[in-house]
Order: structure tokens, then sequence, then C-alpha cells
């Protein structure tokens, strides 16, 4: 039996649970140098002058270079590290001091004095008037033309902050000769932050070593290097002395990048029969100040915009606006939530409008399944899917016809809390970034297999799966793989962990460098045994031998060293997909929402291991429906954050979700031999508006028909009190 599709127990959380395995913030020594950086207080204005105490560093005693972000405009979006003259969003770090411990860079911070010129802020991205970037439109100017009823509304898909366990971290130690810095950061993607820091220091990339020791969650937001990443690095080249930056997290609720950040006006037509025959959408996305990833992430919710549908007209625009606020980046999902988020509420609208059933609505426009390339009007070339399947399965463990009955009971009676049942058809797109994935499998002399590979994992079991991987090709015993990554300095290239990666494109590495492997093993038994390699097999747990005869078998050890690289490179991304209901009980006198159930059934092509895809599920579906219910980072009118601590900003705890009622289906991808798709974002994606769609399924009764999230029990309360 093979150990793919089998639930191993993580062999990373031996060292995470008796604190063996450090985060960077352990690693800091005596002599380091801590960093507290001065922020500014006002969201846009004109630095005046900044005065201040020993070890205090500026822009211009600095002298950095700019921070040139990935797309979509670097140029024209090039950033100073510290504020030079303009400050741009609350949090822009001004200038920054260190001391011999946190304290006392606090205090010192303290001591500085800062002259601000305020200037009036723009919050808004759509009061904001300077364009960052544009996506290249769908145009069909008649896309409703064929609609006999046509649902319109405007979406505002809010902004999220990320919150991970770990806030930023980072512990620079320059090298003896001063020409090189050895890095611990809390990072997504180590060789971007290698890349940045030696560009920006003029070091050579290779004396630049960076290792990503235990990470506590990333969630988008740690797959690009941050401007302090580079001001601590330049301190710690300049003063030859271990620095350490350490957010706090009101600083992390300030300055990491959020997510999301979209208002949409969207109309959707379609036939009396609930026939679907056209969308014309129109996205302003927020990019805040600087934009970088964020503002172009409108192009992934372009590419999505017909979700599981077949839509045979579309008409879609989007612009990404600069604002006064913290720069907008990925948060899990990345620009495909934000599709989902309006198709699924536009299908609610419309079932409403049409008196029809919202399943029955969906089952009447989704794709055929498919197992092979489906082209959508956007481009999106979808792998493989079985929409249909994921629904009525969905449907069934959700006893949705019962959940009906008992919804009606409810409202006949006039109870206080009223049912709400909230279903989504969802598909994403994963393997983002690069479609190339580095990893190498080697046998050591002791027979143990090291596996290295180029993607960087933040929580997601990665250590666990590609042993797995590697195993079930050499035979080996799970506990002989070592599987290494996330150390620049080890690892030759890679391209980090995001966009759901790194199981189809370094996992797909790994087994095809253990594929190798085993050929180079085959050919060397072959030789030895003098045996056609034809006839060379595995044995399980002992090496390689002549098939019918054990007694032959060479054992690794004896094999060794072999060694192969390979770089996958999978040419096109796959697409999960999923259903989801979520069953919710509003109170009809305070307008409270308790999540009572959450049934999915996702689609992730084949899992190598269920109880991790099962850990990715949860946990997307906790942060899915968190954006449904409770969480926004929300700025006044001036632009200061009104969500700058955990009292305000409301990430909810297990008290406040259900026991989920996971399921999966599987329609394998045809991309990579392991027929395996992503599932890190999937759920996220499929929650949020299943859980919304619940919440105003039970206000229908009093003819509410939209509600922006997060649907707070006051929004509910007052839609319910007119
Ligand atoms: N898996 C599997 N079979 C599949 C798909 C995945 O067994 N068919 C398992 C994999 O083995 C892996 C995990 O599920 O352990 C996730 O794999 P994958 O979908 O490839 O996603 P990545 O490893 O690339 O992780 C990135 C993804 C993203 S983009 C965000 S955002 C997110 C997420 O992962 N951030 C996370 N999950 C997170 N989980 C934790 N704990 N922390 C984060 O910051």
């Amino acid at each position: 039996m093979s150990i793919l599709g089998n639930s191993v127990l993580r062999v990373e959380d031996d060292g995470l649970l008796t604190g063996n395995q450090p985060f960077t913030a352990d690693l800091i020594t005596s002599d380091t140098l801590h960093s507290c950086f001065i922020r500014s207080p006002v969201a846009h204005g004109k630095l005046v002058s900044v005065i201040g105490s020993p070890g205090l560093y500026t822009a211009a005693s600095l002298e950095l270079p700019k921070l040139v972000p990935w797309p979509p405009t670097p140029d024209r979006y090039a950033r100073d590290l510290l504020v030079v003259d303009k400050i741009r969003y609350v949090g822009d770090p001004i200038a920054v001091v260190t001391g011999r411990s946190f304290a006392e860079a606090q205090d010192l911070a303290g001591d500085v004095e800062v002259e601000i010129e305020s200037l009036p802020a723009v919050v808004s991205a759509e009061e904001s008037s300077e364009v960052a970037f544009e996506v290249e439109p769908l145009v069909d100017p008649s896309a409703l033309e064929d609609a006999e009823v046509v649902v319109e509304a405007a979406f505002v898909n809010q902004k999220l902050a990320p919150v991970p366990l770990e806030t930023n971290s980072i512990l620079v130690v320059p090298d003896d000769d001063g020409a090189g810095l050895c890095i611990w950061v809390s990072t997504q993607f180590p060789w971007d932050n290698q890349a940045s820091v030696a560009a920006a220091l003029n070091l050579d990339p290779n004396r630049v070593r960076v290792i990503a020791p235990a990470v506590g969650g990333g969630f988008g937001a740690k797959g690009h290097t941050y401007p302090e990443h580079i001001v601590v690095a330049a301190i710690a080249h300049r003063t030859g002395q271990p620095v350490a930056w350490q957010e706090t997290r009101s600083e992390n609720l300030l300055n990491m990048t959020p997510g999301r950040g979209q208002i949409q006006r969207v109309a959707l037509g379609a036939k009396r029969d609930g026939t679907i025959t056209g969308i014309r959408v129109e996205v302003i996305a927020d990019a805040g100040a600087y934009p970088h990833v964020g503002a172009w992430l409108p192009n992934y919710t372009r590419l999505m915009c017909t979700g599981t549908y077949r839509i045979p007209r579309v008409d879609f625009r989007a612009r990404s606006m600069v604002t006064n606020t913290a720069p907008v980046g990925a948060y899990r999902g990345a620009g495909r939530p934000e599709a989902t988020a309006f198709l699924e509420r536009s299908m609610d609208l419309l079932a409403r409008e049409l008196q029809m059933d919202p399943v029955e609505l969906r089952r009447r426009n989704l794709l055929e399944s498919h197992s092979t390339d489906h082209v959508t009007p956007s481009g999106a070339v979808y792998d493989s899917g079985n929409y249909r399947g994921t629904l009525d399965r969905v449907a069934e463990l959700a006893g949705y016809e019962s959940l009906r009955q008992e919804q009606s009971l409810r409202r006949a009676r006039g109870d206080q809390w009223l049912l709400g049942i909230g279903v989504s058809s969802y598909i994403e797109v994963t393997g983002n970034g690069p479609t190339e994935e580095f990893a190498s499998v080697a046998i050591e002399l002791d027979g143990s297999a090291t596996v290295l590979c180029g993607v960087s994992s933040q929580g997601q079991g990665h250590q666990t799966t590609y042993a797995q991987i590697a195993a079930a090709q050499l035979g080996l015993p799970i506990d002989k793989v070592r599987v290494v990554q996330s150390d620049t300095g080890v690892v030759p290239r890679g391209n980090g962990t995001y966009g759901s990666r790194s199981l189809q494109l370094a996992g797909s590495a790994v087994d095809e460098a253990a594929r190798a492997v085993v050929e180079q093993a085959c050919v060397l038994a072959a030789e030895r045994l003098e045996a056609n390699t034809a006839d060379m097999v595995i044995y399980e747990g002992v090496g390689v031998g002549i098939i019918g005869s054990p007694a032959t078998a060479i054992g690794w050890a004896d094999l060794a060293p072999l060694a192969v690289e390979f770089d996958f490179d999978q040419g096109a991304r796959t697409y999960p997909s999923g259903s989801h209901i979520s069953v919710v009980e509003v109170d009809r006198e305070t307008g409270a929402v308790r999540m009572i159930r959450h049934i999915t059934v996702d689609d992730c092509g084949n899992v190598i291991n269920p109880m991790l895809a099962q850990g990715q599920q949860h946990g997307g579906i906790a942060q899915g429906a968190a954006q449904a219910l409770w969480e926004e980072l929300a700025y006044a009118a001036d632009g200061q954050p009104m969500t700058s601590t955990l009292l305000e900003y409301l990430a909810p705890s297990a008290r406040e979700l259900p026991s989920y009622e996971i399921n999966s289906m599987v329609t394998p991808t045809p991309l990579n031999r392991l027929g395996v798709k992503g599932i890190g974002e999937a759920t996220t994606i499929g929650t949020t508006p299943a859980v919304h769609n619940a919440v105003l399924d039970a206000l229908a009764p009093w003819g509410v028909e939209h509600l922006d999230m997060p649907l707070s029990p006051e929004k509910i309360w007052r839609a319910i009190n007119g």
C-alpha cells in the first residue's frame, strides 16, 4: 500500500511542541541591537524634520536606494525605504532607532521629534483620482442584451488584516568579514528577501544567506520583502552588529499588507428560466499607498469572473486606485475570493428575483464536468472539474430539503432564532507565480534520503508531505527521509510558497527527482547483479533488487551516494473547485449570528495527506467565515486606522465557529503525475459567500436584499428594524 493518500502524522510537530524548533525571535542573542520604527501618525503629509537621539537612522543617514515593487508599475511606484519627504499612510516608516533591548529602543524612539505638515488624506478608493493600475478589460457593451431579467448590485469586499500568530520578525547577523549577512526572517519566500537585500546593499547575493526558521503563519502577507527588512539589514551591515526587528501586534495591524479591498458593481442577466446570458462587472480596487502586488490582483478577479458557470457574455473592467492607507497585498485567495463573492451573491439575488431555489438556479448554470481543458470567456483554462458533482453531494450531505423545511417551520412559528441556509459554488486557480519549482533528492551514505525544495512552509506541513512523496518512490520509511527547505545557503533556488503552488510544483519536482534516483539505482544495481535494468524493482524498506528475488536486493546505503536535481515546470495552473453550504441562526431581537453548521465538498484532485489537507480546509473556513461575519480593517475619514488592536479587529476564536463537516471529491488534474491541485486557499474562497448568503437568506422575510460584510449584529438589527 502506498504511503500517499494517508494521514501521516506531521514530522515537524515534535520540534514545535517541545520548543526545539526555533522561530526568528528565539534566535536573538544578547549582543543583538533591537530596532523600533518611528511611524507616521498622519495619513498624508510632508515630512519637515526628524530630530533624534543616538542610534537614530533616517533615509538621509542610511542613503538606501528605493524598493522597486513587483508589478504592476515598478518604476512609477518605487518606494523610499524610509520617508524622504512625502508621508502616505498612518504607519509609514519615517525613521528607526536601535537599542540594547526592545524597551530601550522604544524609549529612544519616544525621544525622537518628528515635524510633519499634514495634508488632506484620500481614504476611499472611490474618491481617489490616482489610478495605479488598470486591468485589461473584457469588453462587451451588449453583455446584457439577451437578458430577460437583470439583477444589479454594488458590493463592498472589505479590507482584511492577515493576522498571522507570529508578526513580522527578522534577525540580521553580519559576517565577520563585513561582506555578507545571515538573515533569519519570518517569510514565505526567502529568495525574495535575498535578492532585495543584496540589491539594496549592493552585496553579492551569494553572501546574503536567508533562512526562514519556523514561521507562524503568513497567509500571503509574508510573500514579499518589507522596507523594514532592508533597513534592518542595512544597519547590521553598517554597524557590524546583529540587529533584530520584532513587530508588535499594533504595528502589525497598521503596517502588514492587508488584502481584498474592492468595490464591485455587478449586473447579472438571465432568461426567465434561470439561464444566465451575461454579466457586467466594474471593480474599483484599493491599492493603498505605494501600489504593488495588491494593485495587480484584480487580474485574478477578472480571470475567475465567470466561476463555475456558463456565462456566454462578459464585460469586465477593473482599476486599482492609490489611497492613503497601508499598501494592499495578497491575502489568502488574493483576487479570487473577490470574484466568487460577487458571483455567488449575484446568483442569490437572481434566485430571489426569479423566485427559484438557489441550489436549483446554480444547477441550471453549472459547467459540465470535464477532464480536459475548458477555456472560459476570461481566458482561464480550467484543467478538470466536477462542479455539479460537488454541489449535488453537498446538498445531500447537508440534508438541504429538510433544512428548508425546518426554515419554513421556524418562520411560521415566529421563532426568535431564524434559520439561514447559504450555498456557494467556487472554482479558483492554484500554482500561481512561476509554474516552475526546484527539488532534489539525494541518497546519503547511511541509506537515508535528503530532499531539498524551493518552497517554504509557514505551517502547511511541507516536511511531512514531501517526505511522503519521496518515501513512496524510494520505498523508504518516512523517518529515513529528511526534507530541507527555507535556506538559501543550502537549497540552490526556489520560488517560495504562495498561490497554493507548493504541492503541485515542489511536490511534483520531488516526485520526479525521486523517480530519477530510482532509475539511477536500478541501473547501478543491475550492473552489480549482472541483470537487466528492466528486471529491477524496489524492495520496500530494503533497496533495489531483481524482480521476484528479494534476496538479491542491494541496500540504499550500498547504492549511495546518488543525487538528482529536478526543475519541474507544470507550464499551466490547476483549478480546484467545490461547493459549500453554511447554516446560520440569526437572532431577530439582537441581530446576532450563530454559525451552526458548515458543510463542504472540496475537490483538489488527489490528496497526498488527508489530515494536512483537512487542516487547510479548517483554517480556510475560519478565515472565510471571519470575512463574512467579523473582520474588517477600517479607517476613519482622515485615514486613522480604527482597528489597530485585536479588541477592534475581530479575528474569531474557536468559540465562534462550529465543528465543520468537511468532505472531498477527487477529480485529478492531468497537469502533474501526482494528479494534485492546491488546497491552501480554496475553502476560504468557498466559505465567505456561503456564510454571507446564509445570513441574507435568514433575513429574506424582511425583504432585505443585500448587506455588506462583515455582517455585524448592529447592521442586521438595523436592517430588520427598517
Ligand atoms: N495537500 C495535500 N493534497 C493536495 C493539496 C494539498 O495533501 N491535493 C496538503 C499539502 O501537502 C500541504 C498543504 O495541503 O501540506 C497545502 O498545500 P498547497 O495547497 O500546495 O498550498 P501551499 O503549501 O503552497 O501553501 C500556501 C497556501 C496559501 S497561498 C496560504 S495564503 C495559506 C495556506 O497555504 N497560508 C497558510 N495555508 C496556510 N496554513 C498555515 N498553517 N499558515 C499559513 O500562513
